[in-house]
């Protein structure tokens, strides 16, 4: 709330501020925590603790005293309450990443300090008391395990992790030569295809390659700059030539040799993006559909596909870039290993390798779901994929081994089954790992740990959770679109900071699951995409036909109205129905401008008629080929906008495919478009949960723009101006390849840690994962289980 002081002094923890705030007013604290215990055991959110203060006040509390001291403080920090009368135990978050929890009683006002795990034992008897009790209950403690990883301290470091890594580095280097060992070992240890790339194993000793280094310099600098540096390697020196030109190639050794007389992380990471680290890159999106043409806005298949192809195409390029600088005249290959789809309805989901557009060199590979009893021949959702991933996995590990003829330098994941998958590979092969969450479904659904059994019929979130705490641990780094996504806001905890302490009564209590601090976190956001077009004509009929088809219901009577657009799969958390309700209820809206919803796609499948389908292929066609981009542009010439209303949103690719295009753009404060939005300066937040006040806004820009003409055009130029310095393919190109090589360095100088922390992985997954898995009750027959099998 916007009374709360937030610039009280933070030195003490919360409850060290106890007593304070009971001097300030104990008669209101006694009387809200007696409202809080009234009714018995429960969990209560923020909400509920604000809606119960409000009653207290319409009963005579005085507003001020309860929010503006220190129990106003407490309050608004607070996320949320387990209610075990007499206590009220309080999970506070003062500030981003970190929690403190509290014991009060509601009767005397008692404080007590609490841990974590007390904390989410008062939690789960709100669930499911016998397991509370149970003192043999499964706890997992990843941090327990975690003992010489450094850790970052400020909530503003969270999400560079890879700058904190390499200063971390250097100063594990820096003060005498024998310090420097991991790097000589890791030189001599980059090849590619079993050929040395940097050092031959002569140079085994810090002072013989320093040695090396100097008189190579010396004779490099003999060389006209600017000419090609062939024949390096056939002087039979151990030092390899890594750089195209002689001036490349010193640069680079006077960079190696300035690190190894005195490393520092500047150096460092100009010394890494020189390195010829990486050439081969896996990508693993696991669940269908994935593919270029037909599959957007089938279920499951949205941003993500449209993410990785746009990655794809900026990673081959800043790898070419590099591979050229180096002078080394390597293929890069990147593999987007997917499911094989045998019934692929129209798409190119049953192919086993698709070039993709726009590459030279990238493809995509799909390797089926195979069980005891054959091929999988349909989709399943990705609530339903668990059982296939190990099998998946092994089946793809021998493809892709053939495919590349060695191992990859990089593995990334995407989602949690792609991480999962990723993971086990990794491991299995000793290569540096990447994840990328999209969206963590933990945050999607309230209290979806705590309620698991009851949603595991439907979403198996036991085996999700579970997956998820997989990957997390076992990668070298995690990349991610926003801040957010990590540590959230000031008022909302982020998707990972989520998975930090929480439980599932009768399956695992977990007490640190990830820590946000942990230096593997990075945000790299995706970019725009580079897309164009001529489709008006198409577009125009499909907004103002009057004939209802399978492509649109309705059309545009009032066409110099402005358009309000929106576009999402239809997912309930996406909240495209709210948005109809919205302007369906609102007068004022409906007078002013109209409404176009493209929600999801026609299911094909309920079409028997030919023609029929190849109208709905057309339409997939022309929204996929084009992107949008153009649909979005006719929106813009109406002076349009975009609304995005979710519920909760992990990024939001629409509202950036949308901003790209100069709609200016009210979306969800809930998530990621909190964070691409400056609000009121590069578009709007709303608040999903309050129609009322979103379409407000909504109208009260569109009355702006009725009277200033300009307001449109500044709110649209700022959008522009937003993506443009923000959003770029070939910023998040470079981020990669700099984490790709300098976790690959982190995980050679930290191996014991992490083969420790391994063990630990290894055994979740052998003992709670596997059999969750196999636990058929859990998988309804007619959903996961193979219905028509090959
Ligand atoms: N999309 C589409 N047709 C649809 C719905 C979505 O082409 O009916 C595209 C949209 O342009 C965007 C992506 O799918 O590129 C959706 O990404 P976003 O990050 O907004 O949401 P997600 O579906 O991944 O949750
Ligand atoms: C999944 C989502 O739900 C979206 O919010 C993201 O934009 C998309 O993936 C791409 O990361």
């Amino acid at each position: 709330s916007s009374s709360s002081p937030t610039t009280l002094p933070r030195s003490d923890s919360i409850a060290d501020k106890m007593p304070d705030a009971l001097k300030q007013s104990r008669y209101h604290m006694k009387r809200c925590f007696a409202s809080f215990v009234r009714g018995g055991k429960k969990l209560m959110k923020r909400e509920n603790l604000m809606n119960e203060i409000e009653k207290c006040i319409e009963d005579g509390l005085d507003r001020k005293k309860i929010m503006e001291g220190l129990f106003g403080y407490i309050l608004t920090c607070t996320q949320e309450a387990a209610v075990v009368p007499p206590y009220v135990a309080l999970a506070a978050r003062p500030d981003p990443g970190f929690w403190e929890y509290v014991k009060v009683n509601a009767g005397d006002l008692t404080v007590d300090e609490i841990t974590a795990t007390d904390f989410l034992k008062l939690k789960e008897s709100v669930f499911d008391e016998s397991w509370a009790k149970d003192e043999n209950a499964l706890e997992l403690d990843f941090g327990a395990i975690d003992f010489t990883t450094p850790r970052l301290n400020l909530s503003s470091s969270i999400g560079n992790g890879a700058d904190y890594i390499s200063k971390f580095i250097s100063s594990k280097l820096g003060g005498n030569t024998d310090k420097l060992e991991p790097l000589l070992n890791y030189l001599l240890r980059l090849n590619h295809h079993g050929e040395n790339l940097m050092i031959n194993e002569d140079i085994n000793t810090v002072a013989k390659l320093q040695k090396s280094l100097m008189l190579a310099v010396n004779v490099v600098s003999t060389y006209p700059k600017h000419t090609p540096c062939e024949t390096f390697a056939q002087r039979k020196w151990d030092l390899r030539k890594v750089g195209e030109t002689h001036q490349r190639v010193k640069e680079t050794m006077v960079m190696l040799s300035e690190v190894l007389e005195a490393p520092d992380s500047v150096k460092l990471d100009l010394l890494f993006s020189r390195l010829p680290t990486v050439f081969n890159v896996l990508i693993f999106s696991v669940h269908g559909y994935f593919g270029q043409k037909d599959v957007l806005g089938l279920p499951d298949t949205g941003g993500q596909v449209v993410y990785i192809l746009d990655q794809v195409r900026a990673l081959e390029e800043e790898l070419l870039i590099r591979i050229n600088q180096q002078g080394l005249g390597f293929k890069p290959q990147i593999l987007v290993v997917t499911r094989l789809i045998p019934e692929a309805r129209g798409t190119k989901c049953d192919q086993e390798l698709e070039a993709i557009e726009g590459t030279k060199h990238s493809h995509i590979l799909r390797v089926p779901f195979v069980t005891d009893k054959g091929t999988l021949r349909q989709w399943v959702s990705r609530f339903d994929i668990y059982p296939y991933l190990e099998r998946f996995t092994q089946d793809a590990t021998t493809k892709i081994l053939q495919r590349f003829e060695c191992k990859p330098d990089l593995i990334i994941g995407n989602y949690t089954d792609g991480n999962l998958v990723a993971s086990l590979m990794a491991t299995k092969l000793g290569v540096t790992q990447g994840t990328i969450a999209h969206a963590l479904e933990k945050t999607k659904y309230e209290d979806s740990d705590a309620k698991w059994k009851e949603l595991d019929p439907k979403y198996h979130f036991s085996c999700q959770f579970t997956a998820d705490l997989i990957a997390m641990n076992v990668t070298d780094f995690i990349i991610t679109s926003t801040y957010q996504e990590i540590a959230g806001s000031k008022e909302r905890p982020g998707q990972y900071e989520s998975h930090t302490a929480f439980t599932m009564p009768g399956l695992c209590r977990v007490v640190s699951g990830i820590d946000v601090f942990d230096p593997k976190f990075n945000i790299a956001a995706p970019g725009r995409s580079k897309r164009l077009t001529k489709f008006h004509p198409s577009i125009q009929e499909l907004l103002y036909n009057e004939k209802d088809n399978q492509e649109h219901m309705g059309y545009l009577a009032e066409r110099e109205k402005p358009i309000i657009f929106s576009m999402a799969r239809l997912d309930t958390v996406k909240n495209i129905t709210g948005l109809v309700e919205w302007y369906g209820k609102d007068k004022r809206l409906r007078e002013m401008a109209n409404l176009v919803v493209v929600a999801g796609f026609f299911d094909m499948s309920k079409s028997n008629d030919r023609e029929e389908k190849a109208e709905i292929k057309k339409m997939h066609a022309l929204i996929e080929k084009y992107r949008n981009s153009e649909l979005y542009r006719c929106i813009a010439d109406t002076k349009g906008v975009f609304v995005q209303p979710a519920l909760y949103e992990a990024f939001g690719l629409t509202v950036i495919e949308a901003m790209n295009c100069g709609l200016p753009t009210f979306a969800t404060n809930q998530g990621g478009p909190a964070e691409i939005i400056v609000d009121g300066v590069s578009g709007f937040h709303i608040d999903p949960n309050n129609g009322d006040e979103s379409v407000a806004r909504i109208g009260d820009f569109f009355s702006k723009c009725s009277t200033d003409g300009l307001y449109w055009d500044s709110i649209s130029n700022a959008g522009l101006k937003r993506i443009y310095e923000c959003y770029t393919w070939k910023i998040y190109a470079e981020k990669l390849l700099k984490m790709g090589s300098i976790y690959g360095f982190w995980r050679q100088v930290n191996e014991d840690q992490k083969k420790a922390k391994q063990r630990y992985i290894d055994m979740l997954y052998n003992l709670q994962f596997k059999p969750l898995v196999n636990q058929e009750s859990g998988y309804p027959e007619d959903k996961a289980l193979p219905l028509r099998l090959a």
